[in-house]
């Protein structure tokens, strides 16, 4: 194989500065994966579990301190501050290379550092991107190596002189500066908190993490790359990617249709992408298809319609609440060649999560390596779980018994509707649909969501999460709204736009909608509207259903549930509207006059109704 001569330079300063013993090329074959297991687990950086029972899988426990993404010390390090936003935190790119740099010296001494060449998104495909990683991590190798493509093939694509990925030939915009592959840099130094940054330099296409082990912050193909350095270059090259799961619903006749949905962390999008059909619904012979999970890359093609890609390879899935019922998909997804992060260890060598699978076992392990047995309380007398609440499972795509045969195609999959939605227990309606791609981008971009485990800080807190972007644009997200609002000009026929809330609670705080594969009587509703079968009750938010139009064969559901489910109360709303105001004013004068005009508009519908 040739050499690229710029990645072998990159790779010898960089190694230059952090002092590994010893740099190794990852060429993705099963000999290293063997090699790179056995080594971890003579150090205990990983566990083997039960060969028996679980095939392939391994078990990893992160530091205490480190078992989320720490938004707090993520940054966007663009020259001007304004072009990261008011939702970013931003610093000087010099500033921030010098600070890393100073944790990153030295911190790999005695330790291997691993060169990673990843694509996202299939190898050759002209929409994918190709980062190359350098971590002191094995747990990174072998979670890389199932959720992204890695190795020699990756390589050759790149090839001698393959500074850059190829962009969409005939695009307006190219900017090679931009395109190159994202040099990606991760050191887990000391895993101290005091001493950690996830650091973006878009402008430079890099990435530089250093000082954690967990999931989002240090796997930098998946939200760093796929979400925050990729929506600047969408921005720049007119495409989106967005923190969206891709799902494709067969109808009876075969015909398939693929939506798009943005849910904020911990808020169900991989529970959604591999849905079962309910038993009352499988007898029409509706079939689901799996294409991704958490990101999706859209952009239009020549046929005037948005087109998706999932950029990634595999899963990186909560465990909690994983379970036969609430996902078979899932379950039967990570029976093998699994690595589950942060869940209890049985005696037996198998693993369990709180609403998993099986009894409570009488005794395990716990995530954080300590002896358990169900009941236990905390000095402050809260359960002490078994499993982190954001523990996960890393899986590969293609264990998936509903996995799209098309996820290996380099096209992607027509967007028929967008959904979005966040976990509201109040206000929210089951699902409404929003009157236009203007309204639509609206409604995206003033969603909201409880606070959920996936990310540090307090639990339950309602803030506001456009797109589900917040914590992943990696530009000022004023532009990213106008961005949007730019390609639904661009679209003939724009995918339309509905909101979902499978999260509303009765006056008790019980959940009103059963969720998971019942969902699927939204999404049918959803579709329907798109190809104009059914009519919507038009209300000052936007088409709601009319209720006999949600399919509810084989679902116990009372009416006054229901009318609970897609009730708009007025007041409520009203106070939505100013909490709103509040937020788009720390856009200023960047935000678009299209979402004020929006927000007016409700406004006033509202007043009369
Ligand atoms: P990230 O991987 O963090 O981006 O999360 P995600 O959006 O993929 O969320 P996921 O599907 O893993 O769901 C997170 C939690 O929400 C799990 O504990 C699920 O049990 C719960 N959940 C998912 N779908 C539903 C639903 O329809 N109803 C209810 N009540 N809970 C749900
Ligand atoms: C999320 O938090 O949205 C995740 C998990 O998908 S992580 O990869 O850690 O970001
Ligand atoms: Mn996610």
């Amino acid at each position: 194989m040739k050499e690229h001569r710029k990645l072998k330079l990159w790779v010898n300063k960089m190694a230059n500065m952090c002092k590994p013993d010893k740099v190794v090329w990852i060429d993705g074959s099963e000999e290293e994966k063997a090699r790179l297991e056995k080594e971890a687990f003579s150090t205990g950086e990983l566990i083997q579990l039960n060969q028996q029972k679980l095939p392939g899988c391994v078990y990893h426990r992160t530091a205490i301190n480190d078992v989320a993404r720490t938004e707090h010390l993520t940054f966007i390090c663009t020259k001007n501050k304004l072009d990261a936003g008011p939702t970013n935190n931003w610093m000087p790119p010099k500033e921030a290379y010098k600070k890393a740099t100073e944790i990153f010296s030295g911190s790999m001494k005695g330790r291997t550092m691993y060169v990673i060449p990843f694509s996202m998104g299939p190898v050759g495909s002209e929409f994918s991107k190709i980062g190359v990683e350098l971590t002191d991590s094995i747990y990174v190798v072998l979670n890389m190596r199932i959720m992204t493509r890695i190795g020699k093939k990756v390589l050759e694509q790149l090839g001698a002189d393959g500074e850059f990925t190829p962009l969409e030939k005939n695009h307006p915009v190219r900017d090679n500066s931009l395109t190159g592959f994202t040099k990606c840099l991760h050191g887990k130094a000391d895993l101290d908190i005091n001493r950690r940054l996830i650091l973006h330099f878009p402008e430079d296409n890099t990435i530089w993490s250093v000082g954690s082990g967990y999931g989002g912050n240090v796997l930098l193909g998946k939200k760093c790359l796929s979400l925050r350095i990729a929506s600047y270059l969408a921005k720049k090259e007119g495409w989106l990617a967005e923190h969206m799961l891709i799902m494709g619903i067969e109808e009876p006749n075969g015909h398939i249709e693929y939506i798009a949905g943005a849910f904020p962390s911990a808020c169900g999008k991989t529970n959604l992408a591999m849905l079962v059909p309910p038993e009352g619904l499988k007898k029409k012979g509706c079939k689901i298809w799996t294409v991704g999970d958490d990101i999706a890359w859209m952009r239009i093609d020549t046929d005037g319609s948005l087109w998706a890609v999932n950029p990634e390879s595999g899963f990186f899935g909560v465990a909690p609440g994983t379970n036969s019922k609430s996902n078979p998909s899932a379950m039967e997804t990570i029976k093998k060649n699994t690595i589950y992060t942060n869940v209890l260890l049985k005696p037996d060598g198998t693993v369990w999560w709180e609403d998993g699978d099986g009894p409570v076992p009488s005794e395990g392990t716990d995530w954080t390596g300590k002896p358990w047995k169900p009941g236990m309380l905390d000095e402050k007398g809260n359960p002490i779980y078994g499993a982190n609440p954001n523990s996960r499972f890393t899986a590969p795509i293609a264990q998936c018994p509903t996995a799209s045969f098309r996820l290996e195609q380099h096209h992607g999959v027509p967007i028929s509707a967008i959904i979005v939605g966040g976990r509201r227990a109040h206000l929210a309606p089951l699902v409404y649909e929003s009157f236009n791609w203007q309204h639509g981008v609206y409604v995206a971009a003033t969603m909201a969501s409880e606070r959920t485990a996936a990310q540090f800080g307090k639990l339950g807190e309602v803030r506001r999460d456009p797109m589900a972007m917040l914590p992943f644009c990696g530009y000022n997200m004023a532009d990213y709204f106008r961005h949007w609002l730019e390609m639904g000009k661009r679209m003939v026929k724009p995918p339309r736009i509905f909101h979902v809330n499978w999260f509303r609670t009765d006056e008790n705080g019980n959940f009103l909608w059963p969720g998971f594969g019942e969902n699927l009587r939204v999404l049918e509703w959803i579709l329907d509207r798109c190809n104009n079968k059914v009519d919507a009750v038009k209300t000052a938010i936007g088409y709601i259903p009319k209720i006999a139009d949600i399919d509810m064969t084989g679902l116990d559901l009372p009416k006054a549930s229901m009318e609970k489910l897609l009730h708009i109360d007025k007041n409520d709303w009203l106070a939505e509207l100013d909490s709103q105001k509040e937020f788009f004013k720390i856009f200023a004068k960047g935000l678009p006059k299209e979402l004020l005009e929006e927000w007016q508009a409700l406004k006033d519908r509202l007043e009369k109704s």
